[in-house]
């Protein structure tokens, strides 16, 4: 069974979240899309989530961006006016959270020699970069785009959709003569399976010219008590943050979950590769959602499989990007996390 297959419906956000509850609730086993984690108060668990000594991949992420970001927009050729490429270059962010992220990539524009800087900078002012930051969650973009907005010289444009709609929108429109570089980061890729994932890194490379690059972040797999901890953690934060799901649904769609009688559960599922996340029924119990349809019985243990988290091999990335119409050309590994940055050209 495919997990998290695309949801057959189509309408309005508020319909999409009831039909998908309604859906994926009633599939064997019981599911809910990961997407959903992120209202407002998800998506602020899960920054707290970054900060957490057990949770790696945020921090490595961060700390290759910084120690390469200068490389990485070389390659992408994103300087403004860096030798050879004409027009004005954009930077497409799928899913960028806080905005961390982009924001630690676009300040290594200005390291290294003062001239450079200068250069970056004067440029810069004579064809602003534009960012299109996509991301299902409204927050998210508030916070990042006001984050991107303070370095001044960034043009922003925010599209507050699903990853694949919001794609076709920016392929509707490339920058005249210019490059687009797309990041797809945090391991966002880990919450698709592995077709699901080629399929997704084919839908990327649909909407890119050849030449255009794409940054890719993944996790790697780790011993087995190292993904434990990152993903159910002793101060219980990531437990808020599945759990807030239910608080969600309640909120939003009239559901009567009994937040008590849910414990989180994080599985390492290895013949797999992947993480699960999972909210486990305390006790037998009845569960109404007004709003979804929903009136169903759980069984004391029985789950409902809330994320899914895909850790990979760094060959395996090479031999994904290398199926979807990317060539890798470089790639960054922060050793002791296990966590991995691919740089590949669309061909
Ligand atoms: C943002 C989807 C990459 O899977 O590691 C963190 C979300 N879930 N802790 C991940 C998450 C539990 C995270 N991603």
């Amino acid at each position: 069974m495919r997990p998290f297959a695309a949801s057959p419906n189509a309408s309005a956000p508020a319909e999409d979240f009831a039909n998908d509850v309604e859906y994926y609730l009633g599939l064997e086993p019981r599911q809910l899309p990961s997407r959903y984690l992120y209202d407002p108060l998800g998506s602020v668990l899960f920054d707290a989530i970054g900060e957490l000594p057990w949770y790696g991949i945020t921090r490595a992420e961060v700390g290759l961006l910084e120690q390469y970001g200068r490389d990485i927009l070389a390659h992408a050729a994103l300087f403004p006016g860096f030798p050879g490429v004409p027009g004005p270059s954009r930077i497409v962010e799928l899913g960028p959270g806080n905005g961390t992220k982009l924001l630690t990539l676009l300040k290594t524009r200005h390291d290294g020699s003062a001239e450079a800087g200068h250069y970056g900078r004067r440029e810069a002012r004579a064809s602003r970069l534009k960012v299109h930051l996509i991301d299902v969650s409204g927050k998210a973009l508030d916070v990042a785009g006001r984050a991107l907005d303070e370095l001044g010289d960034i043009e922003v444009e925010r599209h507050e959709t699903t990853y694949e709609s919001g794609l076709s929108e920016v392929a509707g429109k490339p920058p005249a003569g210019g490059r687009t570089l797309v990041l797809f980061l945090g391991s966002n890729i880990g919450n698709f399976d592995r077709p699901g994932a080629e399929e997704f890194l084919c839908t990327i490379r649909a909407a890119l010219q050849p030449g255009d690059t794409l940054l890719l972040g993944a996790d790697l797999v780790k011993p087995e008590a190292d993904l434990l901890l990152a993903y159910d953690d002793p101060l219980g934060v990531t437990a808020a943050f599945n759990l807030n799901l239910l608080v969600r649904i309640n909120r939003e769609l009239g559901g009567d979950f009994d937040l008590q009688a849910f414990a989180h559960q994080a599985v390492w599922n290895a013949a797999a590769s992947r993480v699960e996340m999972h909210l486990v029924s305390r006790r037998r119990q009845r569960v109404r959602v007004a709003s979804a349809r929903i009136d169903m019985e759980m069984e004391k243990g029985e789950t409902i499989w809330t994320e899914s988290s895909y850790k990979y091999q760094p060959e395996e990335l090479a031999t994904l990007l290398g199926h979807t119409g990317f060539r890798p050309i470089e790639r960054w590994v922060a050793a002791e996390a296990r966590f991995a940055l691919t740089l590949a050209r669309a061909d």
